[in-house]
């Protein structure tokens, strides 16, 4: 038997005609108020990336949102609508025995449908992420250059492996974070980089936001059973400030070093200054001098232009950027 209340025309909520208005005015707001462009959009937040495997990450990123979107939307729908329409109808009869909802419950092949359809969305997913992550960590027999990134209590040192970055002396070229200076890891556009990662005590992180991508550097990767080196191929020059992203002490937060992609010749020209030795110093050239000599403007600032040195005072109430 029905309530009383549910007989005659129904009637529109005027709550879900609101509902519906608010929410379509903060979609609109949200999309124009923000000045984003549509490619802005689509990243979700994140950088716009410098490597084709960060562009391969962004993809799937963007679909991967675009996916949890669609279920998010369709499950909310699902929650508003129960909640506004099957509220109780306004002069429904008092309470009693029938007029309480309609118990069911088991309806079976709803449940299937609801288990067997997230499992095929999830395996979708799986599908275009173990291909994406096959791509991105690929790695080629020969890379053109290869850097020792050596993660420290709390900076970074990059050390250039191969002939090219040798000093007359044997030793490799080699550029050493200190809390007075932002470590610059120079590097080749268009190029195969490899980077090897290793740490000489805790955990750290090596993380260029704009490769979107990162790993952790271990204390001995070997034994660990890390693999802890991996590929890419910067395709534009500038600078990108990278970041350490795993916690490991006081001053976690102040181990940001830069990134600076240059193109291969104004590289090799950079190798070149490391090696040879400084007239005024008497020492090989440090970074920073090595950028000077060279003078090619913003590309070859001496010191890092995405981040700056944290300040050492320990009162004081700034964070590091
Ligand atoms: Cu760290």
């Amino acid at each position: 038997m029905k309530g009383q209340g549910a007989v005659g025309k129904p009637e529109r909520t005027p709550v879900g005609k609101r509902v519906g208005r608010v929410a379509a005015l903060a979609v609109l707001v949200a999309l124009t108020a923000t000045g984003c462009s549509g490619d802005e959009i689509l990243r979700f937040g994140w950088p716009k990336g410098v490597t084709p495997q960060a562009d391969q990450m962004r993809t799937l990123w963007t679909w991967t949102v675009i996916a949890a979107l669609v279920v998010g939307a369709i499950v909310w729908a699902l929650i508003f609508w129960t909640a506004i329409f099957h509220r109780k109808k306004k002069g429904a009869a008092v309470e009693g025995p029938e007029d309480l909802p309609r118990q069911f419950q088991y309806n079976i092949p709803l449940e299937i449908f609801t288990v067997v359809l997230p499992t095929i969305m999830v395996c979708v997913l799986f599908f275009f992420t173990a291909t994406t992550e096959s791509k991105v960590l690929d790695k080629k027999p020969n890379p053109d250059v290869v850097v020792d990134v050596v993660a420290f209590q709390w900076n970074w040192e990059f050390k250039y492996e191969g002939d090219a970055a040798k000093r007359p002396d044997g030793t490799q070229v080699s550029t050493v974070g200190s809390s007075g200076e932002i470590p610059l890891l120079v590097l080749p556009t268009n190029k195969t980089i490899e980077y090897r990662l290793r740490s000489t005590d805790v955990i750290h992180s090596f993380w260029v936001p704009e490769f979107n991508f990162k790993r952790d550097v271990m204390p001995d990767p070997e034994k660990n059973n890390q693999d802890s080196s991996f590929q890419n191929s910067i395709d534009r020059e500038g600078s990108f400030v990278g970041r350490c992203a795993e916690l490991c002490g006081t001053y976690h937060s102040v181990m940001n070093f830069e990134v600076r992609a240059l193109s291969p010749d104004k590289y090799d020209q950079y190798l070149k200054l490391r090696t040879e030795t400084n007239p005024k110093t008497g020492k090989p050239n440090t970074a920073s001098e090595a950028l000077a000599a060279m003078n090619c403007g913003e590309l070859c600032s001496p010191y890092a232009v995405t981040t700056k040195p944290f300040n050492t005072d320990r009162t004081a109430r700034t964070a590091s950027n």
